[in-house]
């Protein structure tokens, strides 16, 4: 990552089914991320999109009786509908049936063939539909047989290109042992250490187009199409302008990469750990150039992982519709330590909502705002001796930011949450503290009922703020009440000018009370 430059992507959302909670959870971690980073004055580059090509797909529009391009289009849109309705703010969008994202694929595919790193070779063996890959004796559970999670299982036997992926064992072993950093949580590095050092043979990056024929076509071989993972995995740098005849795209990719890539545990090994990774290599990425993964966890409903299969779906998009875009957008940045599972649960949502929130922030909001209109015709005014207790306040909220920062490179968002609301709630003990509907009642204490107020509009001011990247909607209008703008990383030590007008005091944040059906 460049210093002044921030590349972050998502996976890309397979489009046989729609948007899960799961996938909700993905864009907003990631959403909050590149917010936060915006407000540090970095240039972000946010990519996120939907993988729209493979069996899966062409299984679910032979299904519905349409054509693939037609099935991924309609799933597409449920997805892009979602991101605009959960203030997702992406600023690409990879869609794989892109011709410039064909263009790059082929582009690749050229030069691995080019180089002699792709082969072909017949191959007879068990494979897996669902997986859409073939199954060694590896994948064979204690009784010898192939498990569920594999789906149908056949035996086939097929001539396929290969690239290979073994040559470049030996150096990913290397580079997992020298850049421990690039996988995070540290756990997850292990695993992946794991896998390498287990990984033997090459990847089947073909299918033959009698079996599937919606994919990209091979450039050398007119008969096959692009296995599926080796097609999206390229997504990260075809929309981030790798491939351009356009000399500015080519410019811009060499400001942005390398990106952090936020995905999900299930497709750290071996997809992205393992092929992203030589493919990388291959195309000739040096080692200083390779990417960051976070690896976060699942969101289960009762200890299951979330899946349309299992039946066990939450709709997102029902959620925000029923407790708003900025409630679910809060609960899952907030309540969730990065790289854990998280159990989701509507009460927990509404719990944290409720008590950092309404009771916290909103609180917090209303009664500045209150008194501030009532004492001091809503104009706020620091005095120049403000007493201790006010300042502490405001060195509180200022060091705040630091925290923050910490929280969030150290890629824990709900720990920076966490630092917010602690600044919230000592701001609100302030406030009782201090009494300032007494203060009001004695014209020798006129000083310390200004110092007082502006104290508590400056700290929601600062909250606010740092709560940007979370509840970006509510921080505008809390800000919108105070008539400021936000603060941003660089500017937080400004400070509201004296005789600055203040708005009247609005709900922002009205409790959340169970509402229930929220099941899709
Ligand atoms: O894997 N909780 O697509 P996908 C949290 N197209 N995250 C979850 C989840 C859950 N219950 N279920 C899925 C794919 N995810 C490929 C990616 S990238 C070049 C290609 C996460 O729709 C999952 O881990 O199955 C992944 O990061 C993302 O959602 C998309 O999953």
């Amino acid at each position: 990552m460049k210093p002044n430059s921030y590349f972050i992507t998502t996976a890309i959302d397979y489009t046989n089914a729609p948007p899960h909670i799961g996938h909700a959870y993905e864009k907003v971690l990631a959403d909050v991320m590149a917010r936060h980073q915006r407000q540090r004055g970095k240039e972000v580059f946010f990519l996120t999109g939907v993988d729209q090509h493979g069996q899966k797909v062409q299984q679910a529009a032979e299904r519905g009786g349409i054509s693939p391009a037609e099935f991924a289009e309609a799933t597409t849109r449920k997805f892009v509908e979602l991101w605009e309705k959960l203030g997702i703010s992406n600023d690409g969008w990879a869609a794989t049936t892109a011709p410039l994202h064909r263009k790059t694929v082929q582009a690749i595919l050229a030069e691995l063939h080019r180089k002699g790193d792709l082969y072909k070779a017949a191959h007879s063996g068990f494979y897996s539909v669902r997986q859409e890959q073939f199954l060694t004796d590896k994948e064979r559970g204690p009784d010898g047989q192939f498990g569920p999670e594999w789906g149908e299982v056949t035996e086939i036997s097929e001539e396929n290109w290969y690239f290979r992926l073994s040559k470049y064992q030996p150096w990913l072993q290397e580079f997992a042992e020298k850049y421990p950093a690039f996988v995070f949580p540290d756990f997850r590095l292990q695993e992946l250490r794991n896998a390498v050092s287990r990984t033997a043979g090459d990847l089947c990056i073909s299918r033959p187009k009698s079996r599937l024929a919606w994919g990209i076509e091979l450039p050398f071989d007119q008969d096959f199409v692009t296995y599926v993972w080796f097609d999206a995995l390229i997504n990260y740098i075809s929309f981030a302008g790798y491939l351009s005849e356009d000399g500015g795209d080519a410019a811009k990719f060499a400001e942005r990469w390398p990106a952090l890539h936020v995905i999900g545990k299930d497709i750290l090994v071996p997809a992205h750990g393992i092929y992203w990774m030589s493919m990388l290599k291959a195309i000739g990425f040096s080692d200083e150039a390779m990417p960051r993964f976070l690896v976060h966890g699942y969101i289960n409903l009762q200890g299951a992982k979330v899946s349309k299969s299992l039946g066990n779906t939450v709709d997102p998009g029902g959620l925000a519709d029923l407790y708003g875009a900025d409630a679910l957008r809060y609960y899952l940045s907030a309540d969730c330590q990065c790289g854990q599972d998280m159990e989701f649960s509507e009460e927990r949502l509404m719990v944290r909502y409720n008590s950092d929130l309404a009771n916290g922030l909103g609180n917090l909001l209303n009664r500045t705002l209150n008194m501030a209109n009532r004492y001091r015709g809503g104009e706020l005014r620091l005095p120049e001796n403000a007493p201790e207790s006010v300042c502490s306040l405001l060195v509180e909220a200022e060091e705040t930011w630091g925290k923050v920062a910490v929280a969030m490179d150290s890629l824990h968002p709900h720990l920076a949450v966490d630092a917010v609301v602690a600044l919230v709630t000592k701001a609100n003990r302030f406030a009782e503290s201090e009494a300032p509907w007494k203060l009001a009642k004695d014209p020798g204490e006129a000083e310390r009922l200004d110092a007082v107020l502006y104290a508590m509009a400056e700290t929601v001011l600062h909250a606010a703020s740092l709560l940007f990247p979370f509840v970006p909607e509510k921080s505008l209008a809390v800000a919108g009440q105070l008539s400021l703008p936000l603060l941003e990383f660089g500017k937080e030590k400004s400070r509201i000018p004296a005789g600055h007008r203040v708005g009247e005091p609005k709900p922002v944040f009205p409790r959340l009370e169970k509402a229930g059906a929220s099941d899709a």
